[in-house]
């Protein structure tokens, strides 16, 4: 089997024409605004919400200071209850908030947050619940709000992973009380770094706006001690551009889904997500779970004989978060209380998927998953 020349990773960032972004620096040296809610952010923040069909948009620096800064807009404390399968960024932005996080097993289909797992690990110190919507498929979100109204807590979705996915023809970040989208150089749509909270009412807009921006609410006054967390002029004029190509992008993303789908389908002991009712997918990642009883080789097998031929797919998202040192300790973290992230953690490879991956070296790595199996 003839292996792709060149190391071929999990993604690569799609970047526009460098000749397309020259007027964007030359406007920014001509002004001279750099930061601050500048013109390109605040174009930006008005195509974003447009584009997405949300309400109000806020950015920021990045995915991760956009999670810190909304448990402070809303206040939460105590207990929040997330998944333990997720990038490390979802617990730790509660860890920065002194807040002790409570895990939930997942679902299968999804890997997302258990509804029904959820009520048990409520405790009268829990105040919110953070899902993620992992590889930009939709949690269950209405059963999701059902609970917590029921509880009085709080939504706060971790939405890294879904820009321009959409859940009953609705951008998923529509849901919860807030939602958080990642914009780093990995992700479909990314500004080198960036993010953004997305909320539904102007008030909680402005009060992002401040804890944002030092909590300054005017020249003299600060309303609460805020952080620095905003986008700079530069991730504003990238986004703006990389809208324009957001599209196209996804479609040649689309293709290669297809291809893998098509060529690993009858693989047996390969299994890969089946598309969801009611979801237009954004093919952000594409994971597949081996089951080594019927493949022949355990998952670090496949994916070391991967690396060995240039495959640089990643194990997203193994090691689950609740096994860091950090959160161990938890009584929630026991691996007894989270069988089925324990499962998929195991038997996860993210294949490589971006727009400029070649057709041709995506029908190599499925050959190449096709012989190893054989080999066994
Ligand atoms: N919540 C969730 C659910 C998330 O997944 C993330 C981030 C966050 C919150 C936090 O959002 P941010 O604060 O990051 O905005 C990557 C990303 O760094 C991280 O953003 C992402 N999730 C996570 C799933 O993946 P690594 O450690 O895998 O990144 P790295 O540097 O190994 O990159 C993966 C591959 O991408 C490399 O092998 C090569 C390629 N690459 C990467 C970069 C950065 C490039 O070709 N060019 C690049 O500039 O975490």
């Amino acid at each position: 089997m003839n292996m792709p020349e060149k190391k071929i990773f999990v993604t690569q960032p799609s970047l526009p024409d460098l000749d397309e972004f020259i007027p964007y620096l030359k406007e920014i040296w001509n002004n001279k605004i750099l930061t601050n809610n500048g013109p390109f952010h605040k174009m930006l923040e008005k195509e974003l919400s447009e584009f997405l069909g949300v309400p109000y948009i806020s950015l920021f620096a990045n995915g991760t200071l956009a999670l810190v800064t909304a448990l402070q807009v809303l206040r939460i404390s105590g207990e929040v209850i997330t998944t333990p399968y997720s990038f490390v960024a979802t617990s730790h932005s509660l860890w920065w908030n002194n807040i002790k996080p409570v895990f939930v097993d997942v679902e299968p289909e999804s890997c997302n947050l258990d509804p029904e797992k959820i009520e048990i690990a409520i405790t009268p110190k829990t105040t919110a619940i953070m899902p993620v919507h992992v590889y930009g498929n939709p949690c269950k979100v209405e059963r999701i709000k059902e609970i917590a109204d029921i509880y009085g807590l709080k939504v706060i979705y971790d939405a890294a992973h879904t820009f321009g996915a959409k859940y009953k023809e609705k951008s998923i970040c529509n849901f919860g009380d807030l939602s958080i989208l990642s914009f780093h150089a990995t992700k479909v749509f990314n500004t080198m770094e960036g993010g953004a909270i997305i909320c539904h009412d102007e008030a909680t807009k402005k009060r992002i706006d401040y804890l944002k921006n030092f909590g300054f609410a005017g020249e003299t006054i600060v309303m609460a001690p805020g952080i620095n967390s905003k986008m700079n002029e530069l991730q504003a004029a990238m986004g703006l551009l990389q809208l324009k190509y957001f599209v196209g992008n996804r479609d040649k993303r689309k293709k290669i889904a297809n291809i893998y789908r098509k060529e690993l389908s009858d693989i047996k002991g390969i299994k890969f997500m089946s598309e969801l009712n009611d979801t237009e997918a954004n093919y952000s990642y594409f994971p597949i779970f081996i089951e080594e009883s019927v493949y022949g080789l355990n998952r670090d097998q496949l994916y070391n004989k991967l690396k060995e031929n240039n495959i640089n797919g990643r194990r997203y998202f193994y090691p689950l978060i609740s096994e860091f040192s950090m959160y161990k300790g938890l009584d929630s973290a026991s691996p007894l209380n989270l069988p089925v992230s324990t499962k998929i953690a195991n038997e996860v490879i993210c294949l490589p998927i971006y727009p400029d991956l070649h057709l041709d070296d995506v029908k190599k790595i499925c050959s190449l998953i096709k012989d190893f199996n054989k080999l066994k």
